[in-house]
């Protein structure tokens, strides 16, 4: 049992606790619970405000992180531009984002990887406000490149993606010793702002919420 709401009994035994999983609200434990007895019966005004405290601490949470979410840096162009076809291999992929990225070493990177899981980055990438730029090397085989960028926005959050292009003339280049692994751009950030658990935690809190409603009024409780 967590120690946040389980000097209280209203809710039915082996009822989901949301505690141990929530960030927002965790802090707030040892306030709420701050020297208080166990109650039972005729605690349940004060049970129902600490319950509507969690509520309103998870729906902040919830709001704020969806908030977050939407106003993420996105890549608004590049060059090559997404989905277009080179005769010859571009010398840089410039990448540019609708807000500005974190410029220190380390932060940001940017693989191209073609035919055969090749890697053709020619360097470290450099930040310029909300441009970033990769050298490349000279390509080989024709065929798709796809440029994998993990990069850290200035508002802090890491943004991921990826464009492709095609080459569609061999060159004479050899890949790069492969150092770096490719990140992981099948999910891009935009779309997982908010962890599933905080919804399902967010519902089970509400739910808790109408229970103890529903058993307060039930108890008879006088107004
Ligand atoms: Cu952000």
């Amino acid at each position: 049992m967590p120690p946040f709401l389980a000097p209280t009994v209203h809710t039915p035994p082996g009822y989901p606790q949301p505690a141990p999983h929530t960030p927002s609200s965790a802090p707030r434990a040892g306030r709420l619970d701050k020297g208080r007895p166990p109650r039972v019966g005729g605690g349940c005004a004060s049970g129902v405000r600490r319950v509507l405290a969690v509520v309103l601490a998870v729906l902040f949470g919830l709001i704020g992180s969806a908030g977050t979410a939407f106003a993420h840096n996105q890549l608004v162009s590049s060059n090559p531009a997404d989905k277009a076809s080179v005769e010859t291999g571009p010398a840089t992929v410039e990448l540019t984002f609708d807000q500005a990225v974190q410029g220190s070493k380390d932060l940001n990177t940017v693989v191209i990887v073609g035919p055969g899981d090749t890697q053709w980055q020619g360097g470290e990438p450099t930040v310029s406000d909300n441009k970033v730029t990769v050298p490349v090397r000279e390509l080989g085989p024709a065929g798709e490149y796809r440029v994998g960028y993990q990069i850290l926005s200035a508002d802090g959050h890491p943004v991921r993606g990826e464009i492709r292009f095609t080459l569609t003339k061999a060159g004479n280049g050899t890949p790069a010793e492969v150092t770096t692994p490719a990140p992981d751009t099948t999910t891009p950030e935009s779309g997982g702002g908010v962890p599933v658990w905080v919804w399902i935690v967010g519902a089970v809190v509400l739910l808790g919420v109408g229970v103890v409603t529903a058993m307060r009024l039930g108890g008879g409780s006088t107004r």
